[in-house]
């Protein structure tokens, strides 16, 4: 709902009309909202957490979509130490959790603010595109 609250918002501001349009419109006018919307763009935390659980090993579920604001909490549910980092980044310095912190019964949570697509791994049990590894799909609010 608030979504469209923002195309309709954005198309009075661009001059387009979203009210009474049809299907190809209101699909153009969803598309450019995307592309309008710069990609840094951060929500507040919203209240909502979803879970992944760490097994031995695999990440379930392995894909998830939240809107931006949602908490991710990873809790290492199998019996070995796992790691949860960024694809671009195995030394988790912008987020994650490595094996350290990451012992059988952690978790590991976090908010994320900004839309985008997330995919990380363990790099002990995986790589960023097979085995352990998942990916996190945040779209706005
Ligand atoms: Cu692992």
């Amino acid at each position: 709902m608030r979504t469209l609250c923002i195309v309709t918002a954005l198309a009075l501001l661009t001059g387009v009309t979203a009210c009474g349009a049809d299907a190809d419109d209101s699909i153009k006018a969803l598309s450019s909202t995307t592309t309008a919307v710069p990609s840094d763009v951060s929500f507040p935390p919203n209240g909502e957490t979803v879970n992944v659980l760490s097994l031995d090993n695999n990440f379930i579920p392995q894909v998830i979509e939240v809107k931006a604001g949602t908490e991710v909490l990873w809790e290492n549910n199998g019996r070995n130490p796992h790691n949860v980092v960024p694809a671009e980044d195995p030394k988790a310095t912008e987020w994650g959790v490595l094996e350290a912190a990451f012992q059988p019964k952690d978790t590991y949570s976090r908010v994320f603010d900004r839309p985008g697509t997330y995919v990380y791994y363990c790099t002990i049990h995986g790589t960023p595109k097979a085995a352990m590894f998942g990916t996190v799909i945040v779209t706005e609010p």
